[in-house]
């Protein structure tokens, strides 16, 4: 096995065997069809990159029915919104900036940027979410982003003063055409900023659920500081965001065009500092989410024993790889409730667990909750107080199998 960046060796390190396509969310009775592909994970011992060892084709993933929506989230829509307001003040300041967007979605980030008037273009294949974001004013091309088609909008629009992707670029395994794609449409001052979950925070948190067919990269500042090299770029900032469990946003520029900020030389020492990319690092982790995985099942089996009730909150892509890791089936958690249209009424990939509206979760209350959107547990439990009020308790498994609620 090869590293998809750079052709050197990979080490393995993480396997969850046999998985689904983690937003294929069937319909009941139409399941067969289901797609399962070899989920494992390895680490490129020249260029430090971590990444899946298989990859799924991208039409199996993202598609017109492709159920994901970046607004599901209140703390999501206030992030994307700040990002967009922090880039019209600070790159965005020219005489007719351009702004290109990777992976748009439906719309979140770039609505604001629309409001103000300012040329934007969304790169968006998922055909549903881009019809989302197009009837919110957002300029959308319905295309994956690759080199030819950054040739075409850069010979359409002009240079892009800014090239920006949320939890996208992890998920593009033909990184060279992304890279010389951007290289060619960013203008010579510009900045390719892209934010993904963090791989020092995966093993320090043990969030194995990071790990599933679209998250084809895992990133840290090692990582992508050799990835940019190799096409003329330099990493000058790093950010820690607290959002999805943990990622870190990145801001490119063409080399020696940026003094690059105090934040990466930082970044880079204390990934040194922890192993981070080394293989014996990452097999601790892996270990560690053996054990994680059999305290789940023995929690999950205890509870159905004594006969409570556990529903799953949240039908996540991250819960695919949970769900299927530690076979949790609806004889242990009866069914996910999630706010997502197009996952109501479906099955949840592989584990078939039915996925019912929000409403349903308080109809009535479960003993527990399984928090399959860790992610957001500070919004949902904020949101869900009267759930633990009733005496319920949420189950969570981030970084270590715990329940919080009621005593
Ligand atoms: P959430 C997806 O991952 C897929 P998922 C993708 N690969 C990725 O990287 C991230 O997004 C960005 C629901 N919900 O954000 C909505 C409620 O029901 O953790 C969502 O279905 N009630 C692109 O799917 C799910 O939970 C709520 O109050 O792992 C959350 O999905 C809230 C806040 C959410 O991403
Ligand atoms: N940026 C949003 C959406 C993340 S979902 C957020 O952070 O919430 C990831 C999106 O990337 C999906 O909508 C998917 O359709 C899109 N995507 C996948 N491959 C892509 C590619 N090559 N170019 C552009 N977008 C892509
Ligand atoms: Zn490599």
């Amino acid at each position: 096995m090869e590293c998809r960046i750079c052709s050197g060796r990979l080490h393995q390190f993480a396997d969850f065997g046999r998985q689904p396509v983690s937003d294929a969310f069937g319909t009941p009775g139409g399941t067969a069809s289901e797609f399962f592909f070899h989920l494992a994970v390895g680490v490129c011992e020249d260029c430090s990159m971590a990444q899946l060892l298989h990859e799924v084709d991208r039409e199996r993933m993202f598609h017109d029915d492709y159920p994901y929506l970046s607004s599901g989230s209140a703390v999501m829509r206030a992030h994307f919104d700040a990002l967009a307001k922090r880039l019209l003040a600070t790159e965005l300041t020219g005489p007719d900036p351009f702004v290109v967007e990777l992976g748009c979605n439906d719309g979140t980030m770039l609505a604001t940027i629309a409001d103000e008037g300012v040329r934007h273009l969304g790169v968006e294949p998922s055909g549903g979410v881009a019809d989302v974001a197009a009837a919110r004013g957002v300029r959308v091309r319905k295309d994956f982003f690759e080199a030819g088609v950054a040739a075409e909008i850069r010979a359409a629009d002009g240079p892009a003063d800014v090239v920006y992707a949320a939890n996208t670029l992890c998920h593009i395994p033909y990184m060279d055409s992304i890279l010389s794609g951007v290289d060619a449409l960013l203008s010579p001052g510009g900045v390719f900023v892209f934010e993904d979950p963090y791989l020092g925070d995966i093993v320090e948190r043990a969030s194995f659920d990071q790990i599933y067919d679209e998250h084809f990269y895992f990133f840290c500042a090692t990582s992508v500081r050799a990835m940019a090299d190799r096409h003329g770029f330099e990493l000058v900032d790093v950010e820690r965001l607290p959002v999805h469990g943990g990622e870190v946003r990145y801001t490119l520029a063409r080399r020696g065009a940026r003094m690059p900020s105090t934040a990466v030389a930082g970044l880079l020492a204390a990934e040194r500092a922890a192993r981070l990319t080394e293989p014996a690092t990452l097999r601790a982790f892996a270990a560690r989410v053996a054990a994680n995985r059999d305290d789940l099942v023995a929690l999950l089996r205890r509870l159905r024993e004594q006969g409570a009730r556990v529903y799953g909150y949240g039908a996540t892509a991250k819960s695919a790889t949970v769900l299927n890791y530690c076979g949790i089936g609806p004889d242990l958690v009866s069914f996910v409730c999630d706010t997502t249209p197009a996952k109501q009424g479906r099955l949840t990939p592989g584990s078939h667990l039915p996925v019912r509206g929000p409403e349903a979760f308080a109809d009535p209350y479960p003993d527990y909750a399984l928090l399959l959107a860790w992610n957001h547990a500070e919004e949902i439990m904020a949101k869900e107080t009267a759930f633990r009020e009733a005496g319920g308790r949420w189950i969570l498994y981030v970084p270590t199998v715990h329940t919080v609620g009621a005593s």
